[in-house]
């Protein structure tokens, strides 16, 4: 069988990862996973954060959940944390980045406000995710990515699709 990647799309909430995700998966027939949807489809949670008033994931379900259709290949990971997956997992990382006016508007429109708020925009500015990538896998795959307007989003797609493309040259 052809050989595909797998590809993790992180960053802050709402810098793009479902809009960018989505679009690639119609454009190269790639498989998009949603890791919060995951979770809450199977109940795949531990635990409570009092301080945000929502559950934890629980990201050894979440793991043994994704394995075999990971090691298949050909798949889109979206989530807001990448520390907890399997490095080998990925061939290649995409934190998407928002400027902070955006990415206020995009917080606000979709509900969060008062500390919530707050403390998604400081991930942002701190850029929390992308270190977190950094640590949690080889520097050379992973990649930001501008994410503020609708021409940002389709050279991200053209972009990830080359990309995409050339790696199936190489591998197969
Ligand atoms: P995430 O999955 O990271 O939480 P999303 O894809 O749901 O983010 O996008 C959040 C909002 O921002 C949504 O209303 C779509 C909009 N958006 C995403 N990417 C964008 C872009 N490149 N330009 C303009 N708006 C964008």
């Amino acid at each position: 069988m052809e050989k595909r990647p797998n590809i993790l799309l992180s960053g802050t909430p709402c810098v793009g990862k479902t809009t960018l995700g989505k679009e690639l998966a119609e454009r190269i027939g790639l498989t998009y996973v949603n890791v919060g949807e995951l979770a809450k489809e199977g109940q795949l949670y531990e635990g409570f954060d009092e301080e945000y008033s929502c559950p934890f994931l629980d990201e050894d379900g979440v793991v043994d959940e994704l394995e075999d259709k990971m090691t298949e290949g050909g798949v889109i990971v979206d989530y807001h944390g990448c520390d907890f997956f399997p490095e080998r997992w990925f061939h290649i990382v995409f934190v998407l980045r928002t400027d902070n006016s955006i990415l206020y508007d995009r917080l606000e429109k979709r509900g969060y406000s008062g500390k919530k708020l707050q403390d998604n925009l400081q991930c942002e500015i701190f850029q929390t995710i992308y270190e977190e990538a950094m640590e949690s896998y080889r520097e050379e795959i992973v990649h930001q990515l501008p994410s503020n307007t609708p021409e940002d989003l389709e050279r991200n797609v053209e972009q990830i699709v080359q990309w995409v493309e050339q790696w199936m040259k190489d591998h197969n």
